[in-house]
């Protein structure tokens, strides 16, 4: 039976102090605690000093990167594809391999055409079949009748994706069922890293590593000890700027698998119990047993003031939100019928992308080795609703009067479409109101909402109202904000919105605004 430790969140926190006290993190803990994407809260703290701390936790470079990638594509392709099934055991026929009509341009076309920004490829799954020729098994695409056995699909897509203009990333699941030195842990340790070193060496940048947590005994009965640390040594020393996903460090799992993410969604995270200078001590070591706390990951809650007023340190830890187009994450026939619609897809986009995540669409390639047609049409209908409701920015030439903003920090600096600006309130004024003034009545029923998290997530809830001629109406309202939030409400005609921002940890910001309204098609498509 297979111990599933799958996106256990609680590695990943324990993984996360390993690498910030390993040299790998973007910032160490220092005396001075100038805050990084990691910070260490000093015994006797009060909350509104750990509150204060958290306001400032920000991404590495690499995580706000990656956050800005918003939505990427999962490929999910290999032996299971022509086994139909979604876990093979790792002794399948590899002569079964035959994809008769693949065309990796058309994988990249689809997923650039969708809005999708980068391409993460199964290169293996948990049955140990690999999409490159590994010089370390021989279970592996040489071994097929695919391209006469020269075919190696980790360099067709990375060179595609490049063309395209898309990044590239790499699943390499640790659990593998067909190689016989797994559960010999420090042999097969070696292994793993010399396929790591592989797919990290030959195929340009990558920019994201996923690791599944999925771990078994292997087949000589013996339970395999993934030795992760060393696991992420090699992946900083060849791709410095690659994310490390799941079980790992700088991205985690959402949580569930539906696409649909939390209401409230802190990238700031705690880390209890933390014995910073136990964990110091023994930085370059394996084992940090002392700060390993067990902990759900996917409960509702978990970055609220209650959740980080007991932490001993907090780290930026950013959410990915993975879900399958199909039912299942390999492509099967029996499904073709079972694709989400572009409805549901657009929805899946609001309560991921909507809720301050990075939504990774999977997209199973079928047995021609193409992305199949009721698949491209979904795709299809999502986009175009998505830039038929984004195409107007209502505020876009709105007054915009706020009760208060910082010198460089103006209010207006929320609509000017320049990144890089943001308005933020004075020390000290953790709330405030903003007025958009337009020049005439307009009807919307989305809105926007963008913090600046490059000085840390602060937004805590907010309001939308609307004026009615008369008074002010509620609209709609929230918890966080986060890189980015959208809201959507029942259609609302009017010329003056106020947007309130009842509670921040500290000042707050917001690097954009925009209020949208979507296409009647998508109307009538979810009556
Ligand atoms: C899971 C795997 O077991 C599934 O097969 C799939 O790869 C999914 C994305 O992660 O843990």
């Amino acid at each position: 039976m297979a111990i599933r430790f799958k996106k256990s969140l609680s590695i990943l926190l324990f993984l996360s102090l390993l690498i910030s006290f390993s040299g790998c993190s973007q910032k160490k803990v220092s005396n001075d605690q100038t805050p990084g994407n990691f910070i260490s809260i000093d015994k006797g703290e009060t909350i509104a000093e750990i509150i204060s701390k958290a306001a400032n936790v920000v991404p590495s470079p690499r995580q706000y990167d990656w956050q800005k990638l918003e939505f990427i594509a999962f490929i999910h392709f290999g032996m299971n594809t022509f086994m139909d099934l979604e876990w093979g055991e790792g002794n399948e026929d590899i002569s079964r391999f035959n994809p008769t009509e693949l065309d990796v341009r058309q994988w990249a076309q689809v997923c650039q055409e969708a809005g999708m920004k980068m391409i993460i490829l199964t290169a293996k799954h948990h049955d140990g079949f690999c999409l490159w020729p590994s010089k370390f098994t021989e279970h592996t695409i040489k071994n097929t009748p695919y391209r006469n056995g020269t075919g190696n699909l980790v360099r067709e897509l990375s060179d595609a994706c490049q063309k395209a203009g898309l990044k590239f990333g790499v699943y390499l699941s640790p659990w593998d069922r067909h190689e016989r030195t797994y559960g010999d842990s420090p042999v097969y340790n070696e292994f793993f890293r010399n396929q790591l070193t592989e797919l990290l060496s030959n195929y340009g940048e990558i920019t994201e590593v996923w690791f599944d947590g999925a771990c078994a005994e292997g087949p000589n009965g013996k339970k395999q000890v993934y030795d992760w640390q060393s696991y992420y040594q090699v992946i900083r020393k060849l791709q410095p700027k690659a994310v490390i996903a799941i079980m790992g460090p700088d991205v985690r799992w959402v949580g569930t698998e539906s696409g649909y993410g939390r209401e409230s969604e802190w990238s700031v995270l705690p880390i209890l119990n933390l014995n910073v200078d136990q964990i110091a001590a023994r930085s370059q070591q394996q084992i940090v047993d002392g700060a390993f706390i067990p902990k759900d990951l996917t409960d509702e809650d978990l970055g609220s003031r209650e959740k980080i007023k007991n932490a001993s340190a907090l780290v930026w830890y950013p959410a990915e939100n993975d879900v399958s187009i199909r039912p299942g994450w390999f492509y099967h026939q029996q499904d073709d019928d079972r694709v989400k619609s572009p409805a549901k897809l657009v929805d899946i986009y609001y309560s991921s992308v909507g809720r301050n995540a990075v939504l990774l669409l999977n997209i199973p390639p079928d047995t021609r080795g193409l992305i199949h047609e009721n698949d491209v049409k979904a795709l299809k209908g999502m986009r175009h609703l998505l830039d038929e409701t984004f195409k107007t920015n209502f505020v876009q030439e709105a007054r915009v009067i706020a009760s208060n903003e910082r010198d460089g920090n103006k209010a207006s600096f929320m609509i000017d479409n320049n990144e890089s600006s943001y308005w933020m309130t004075d020390e000290d004024v953790d709330s405030a109101a903003i007025e958009f003034q337009l020049s005439n009545h307009q009807t919307f029923d989305c809105a926007m909402l963008q913090e600046n998290i490059l000085v840390g997530q602060r937004i805590e809830q907010f309001h939308l109202d609307g004026w009615d001629g008369f008074r002010w109406q509620r609209i709609a309202e929230a918890t966080t904000v986060g890189y980015k939030r959208l809201l959507r409400f029942p259609s609302v005609r009017t010329d003056r919105v106020r947007l309130v921002i009842e509670k921040s940890r500290t000042s707050p910001t917001l690097a954009n605004f925009g209020l949208f309204k979507a296409p009647p098609e998508l109307i009538n498509e979810l009556k």
